[in-house]
């Protein structure tokens, strides 16, 4: 018995010395139906995560991520910016608050300063561009002051921070930004060895344009290459596409040796009727794929970049059922919020692609041609779906004539039916601007068109 013990004993110590490499997840709230902050880091242990990426600093969170051996790292949200970055008291404050009370006791490995902050198009948001490098700086003064060392201070940012992506070697920053925030913030970043954060998303790009994007491609399983005319390189999936576009535009502005993280990656595993490629299959192919190449050994890295390392967060821990916008919003997920897996997962790379029992066979991987109805969900709340109903009407964005007694939507007298009158004629009105069927969960998509009911009931109903 002894030597077998003391064997187990080794195998345990040895997966806890290399738990660090493997692939971070990002922790998202936006839930009314997720387990508790026990409960999620319980679930990031057992699926052996490495970093947990938070997008706030919520001291319930860091303390219970002090009883683990997960790194963190943490962040400043938009709302603060500028008042960290007009007053140094401010930042001293925050770092004092936020960070102090948990250094040397979680391991917070990195501070991020936003999230996305050059993607507001806003006077709100234009004056968090202007303060973001400034706030950054604050900081890491705060930090100085306050003897903190060995976090490293970022800001995440999207893709759209180039405006020009392909191929690679044409990578360019956006020129509204480029002179007065990019410049200052890669100074910043290369001074202190930071790391440019960057939310890469293959799903997007490939949605866009399934054309001219092989699916296999986006889902690191191409059997095609993509050369780069500019600088020669040979592509083989569109993710170190996306990644070697930044190093370029980066090294356009003289830095060379900024290192990247991937502050989210990820992909859809449901959304809308009409959101092609947001699946399981996909998803589970997606993150694999990802894993297993973040994970290698020695490390692949780009083309641009062989053999370095790029940290990587997955988005995210959890679908959660709180974020708007289109369906795909709410089904980033790993988990189910009842903890369950959505699909087979490990984060450590070290599980073959083979070894995962097989899934579904995918059916929405192309655009869908057919109608499509925005209705009332079954179980909306009727008086939640009644407010909704009356602002939208009085709103003047839908005509509610129809629905006045004696006219042709007026039967069947429901909320629900009238309510997916509203629906389906405010989202045919401004989906093409980007409006959603969602309406804070009252609504969803249907291939069914809702006015056969209304036209049936009509018909056969004398008293209208
Ligand atoms: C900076 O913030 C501190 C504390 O919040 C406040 O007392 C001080 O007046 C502020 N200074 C300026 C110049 O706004
Ligand atoms: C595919 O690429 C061609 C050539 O660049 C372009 O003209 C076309 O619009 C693209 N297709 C889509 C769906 O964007
Ligand atoms: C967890 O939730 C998913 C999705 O709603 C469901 O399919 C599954 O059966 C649930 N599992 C348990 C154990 O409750
Ligand atoms: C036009 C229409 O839908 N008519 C229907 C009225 O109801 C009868 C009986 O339920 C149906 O058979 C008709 O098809």
């Amino acid at each position: 018995m002894g030597p077998v013990a003391i064997f187990l004993v080794c195998l345990l110590s040895l997966s806890r010395a290399k738990a660090s490499s493997n692939i971070g997840v990002n922790y998202g709230q936006l839930g009314n139906n997720l387990p508790s902050a026990y409960r999620s880091i319980e679930l990031l242990t057992t699926m052996n995560a490495g970093p947990v990426k938070l997008y706030d600093s919520n001291p319930e969170i860091l303390s219970l991520l002090s009883t683990t051996k997960l790194q963190v790292s943490i962040m400043i949200q938009n709302h603060e910016i500028s008042g960290i970055a007009a007053n140094q008291s401010i930042a001293d404050e925050w770092v004092r608050n936020n960070v102090l009370p948990h250094y040397h006791v979680t391991k917070i490995r990195y501070l991020l300063v936003g999230n996305e902050v050059l993607s507001y198009n806003s006077e709100q948001g234009h004056q968090m561009w202007h303060d973001l490098v400034p706030s950054m700086k604050n900081i890491k003064r705060s930090f100085k002051a306050q003897n903190i060392h060995g976090i490293k201070i970022g800001t995440p940012l999207a893709m759209d921070v180039l405006q020009s992506t392909f191929p690679p070697s044409s990578g360019m920053f956006r020129s509204d930004i480029i002179d007065t925030v990019i410049a200052p913030m890669l100074e910043f970043l290369d001074r202190t060895k930071s790391f440019f954060f960057i939310d890469a998303y293959p799903y997007f790009p490939w949605s866009q344009d399934p054309e001219n994007i092989s699916l296999d491609f986006a889902l690191f399983r191409g059997t095609s290459t993509v050369r780069d005319p500019g600088s020669g390189l040979i592509y083989t999936n569109l993710l170190d596409q996306m990644l070697d576009s930044l190093v370029f535009a980066m090294s356009k502005l003289g830095y060379s040796n900024i290192q990247l993280v991937i502050a989210e990656t990820g992909w859809p595993n449901s959304g809308d009727i009409e959101e092609h490629g947001a699946n399981v299959f996909n998803a589970a192919t997606y993150n694999r794929n990802l894993i297993n190449r973040m994970t290698a050994k020695p490390p692949i890295g780009t083309p641009a970049r062989p053999g370095v390392v790029i940290p990587t967060f997955i988005f995210s821990l959890f679908d959660e059922n709180q974020k708007t916008g289109p369906g795909t919003e709410r089904h980033w997920g790993l988990l189910h919020p009842n903890g369950t897996s959505i699909y087979e997962i490990d984060l450590t790379g070290k599980t073959p692609l083979t070894d995962f029992t097989s899934l579904p066979e995918p059916k929405n991987n192309v655009p869908y041609e057919g109608k499509v109805w925005c209705v009332a969900t079954k179980d909306a709340n009727q008086m939640e779906l009644q407010a909704t109903l009356n602002y939208a009407c009085n709103q003047g964005d839908v005509n509610c004539d129809p629905l006045a007694p004696g006219r042709e939507c007026y039967a069947p007298v429901s909320v629900a039916d009238h309510a997916s009158y509203v629906f389906s004629s405010y989202w045919a009105k401004f989906r093409s601007e980007g409006g959603t069927c969602y309406f804070n969960g009252l609504a969803e998509q249907t291939t069914k068109d809702p006015s056969e009911l209304f036209h049936y009931r009509l018909f056969n109903t004398s008293s209208f």
